[in-house]
């Protein structure tokens, strides 16, 4: 049998079957891999970890996109940092009222999942409220003069080019390109194996922001437990439960994990977690 060998946490590590493999070679940024899985579909594998897969994208896309959206109110304006397979632009489009920058800095990767992930993207990539942006996410909140409602950083584990997105510096830039009021969500890694993403964050933002916290998911193919997910504003934060008109915006979404009861479940973080918040 072939097979994926994941090995992003030292001494314990997930294997994946591959029965068939799609894609494999490199971009001028990292190694690209897309192989197909009996239980989790096609899979996408960057620099040699598992970045997301047909079977489980819902999870992780729906609790960056649609918990911010409904838990803070009148996004217009939302900016993708990342993202190059789509996946979080399609889930942040199915709300109407939305106009969705996304500063992806690998084109190959959006090429192939554009041919070999298509079910991950839909036809988010053409839809006219999608500005695609080829370029370096960092860069661009440092520079840009356009202003967001939500930034959302959807980015690899900190290694190599994605590095810089954990930094405090990058996360000044992000408050800096922020509306007033507007809200900032992170992905901070499965925290039982990657506390001092949590860790680092949490520093970082306390000193940069008035309301911040974290909440959590599990996501089946980022092995480990709980992913974690920080979020901060300088304005009233992040509602952590619905009202009656957004539970009914929650309701009429198509979704496969997030609703209202997620919505407010997701922010009871377990012991170890809130212990690395506080660390
Ligand atoms: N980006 C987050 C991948 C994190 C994997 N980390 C881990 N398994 N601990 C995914 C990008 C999907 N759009």
């Amino acid at each position: 049998m072939t097979r994926f060998d994941e090995r992003l946490h030292a001494g314990a590590w997930q294997s994946l079957e591959i029965s068939r493999e799609l894609f494999r070679g490199a971009s001028e940024h990292q190694s690209i891999l897309v192989f197909e899985n009996p239980l989790l579909g096609r899979v996408l594998v960057l620099d040699d970890v598992v970045q997301t897969t047909e079977a489980d994208e819902f999870v992780y896309h729906e609790m960056l996109t649609h918990l911010p959206i409904l838990g803070h109110r009148g996004v217009g304006e939302i900016l993708i940092v990342g993202g190059g397979d789509g996946g979080m632009l399609e889930e942040a489009l199915k709300h109407p009222l939305v106009r969705v920058t996304l500063v992806e800095l690998d084109a190959c990767v959006i090429e192939i999942c554009r041919e070999y992930l298509p079910s991950i993207c839909g036809a988010a990539f053409d839809d006219p409220r999608t500005d695609l942006i080829i370029g370096d996410g960092a860069a661009y909140v440092a520079e840009t003069d356009r202003r967001f409602d939500l930034i959302i950083i959807d980015s690899p584990d900190p290694m190599g080019p994605a590095q810089i997105l954990f930094e405090q510096s990058f996360y000044a830039n992000c408050r800096r390109a922020l509306r007033d009021g507007g809200l900032l969500v992170t992905q901070n890694g499965v925290p039982f194996f990657q506390g001092d993403e949590v860790r680092g964050t949490a520093r970082a933002f306390t000193s940069l922001f008035r309301n911040w916290g974290f909440y959590v998911a599990p996501v089946p193919a980022y092995y480990g437990g709980h992913m974690a997910f920080g979020w901060a504003s300088n304005g009233s934060g992040l509602a952590r439960s619905l009202d009656d008109s957004g539970r009914k915006r929650a309701a009429a979404l198509d979704t496969r994990y997030y609703n209202s009861d997620v919505h407010k479940a997701a922010f009871a973080l377990p012991g170890y977690v809130s212990d690395l918040i506080d660390s």
